[in-house]
C-alpha cells in the first residue's frame, strides 16, 4: 500500500474565486486539536522526524514543497502544490519536507497537541521502534 494518501478537500471555488471548507471528523479522518502554518521558509529542508501516535493532515495553501515518507523500508515522496488537496500522515513515519518554494504557506492539522515525547528525531531510534513494532 502506499504510503502517500491523498484527501480531495470540499472545494466550493467559483468565479470569485477558491473555498475550501474544512471540518474535524468529516474531511479531516480525525478530531483536529492543533493547527499550525510554516511559511518564510528557506532552502533549509525541514522534518526529519516520525511521531509515535500523532496524525495529521498537510495542505500547501500557497506555492509548492516536497515531502519524503518513509516508513523504515520504503520511501516515496510527493510534491504538494494544491491548496484543495490534503496528504495524510498517520502511524509510525518519518518525514521530511524539502524544496519550498519561496512564497510557501504549508497548513498542518494535527489530531493532538504539541508534545516533544511523540518525536522520534533520531533516525536509528525510528527504524528500532519499527522493527520492535513489525516483530510484535
Ligand atoms: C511535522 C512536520 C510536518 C511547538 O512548540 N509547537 C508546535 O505545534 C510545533 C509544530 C512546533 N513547536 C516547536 C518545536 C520546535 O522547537 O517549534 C519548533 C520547530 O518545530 P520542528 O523543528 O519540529 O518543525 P518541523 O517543520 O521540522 O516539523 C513540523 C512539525 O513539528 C512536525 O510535527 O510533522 O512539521
Amino acid at each position: 500500500m502506499s504510503l502517500i494518501k491523498l484527501i480531495n478537500l470540499p472545494s466550493f471555488g467559483d468565479d470569485r474565486g477558491g473555498l475550501v471548507a474544512i471540518e474535524s471528523n468529516q474531511s479531516i479522518p480525525f478530531e483536529v486539536k492543533r493547527l499550525y502554518y510554516i511559511f518564510d521558509t528557506t532552502d533549509k529542508p525541514r522534518g526529519f522526524h516520525a511521531h509515535i501516535d500523532l496524525k495529521q493532515v498537510a495542505i500547501c495553501l500557497k506555492g509548492s514543497c516536497r515531502f519524503i515518507l518513509d516508513n523504515g523500508s520504503t520511501k516515496e515522496e510527493i510534491t504538494l502544490d494544491d491548496p484543495t488537496r490534503g496528504l495524510v500522515v498517520e502511524g509510525l513515519i518519518w518525514r521530511e519536507m524539502h524544496d519550498f518554494s519561496y512564497d510557501c504557506v504549508l497548513l498542518v492539522l494535527a489530531s493532538e497537541h504539541y508534545s516533544e515525547q511523540d518525536y522520534i528525531r533520531n533516525y536509528d531510534e525510528f527504524q528500532g521502534m519499527v522493527e520492535r513494532r513489525n516483530n510484535d
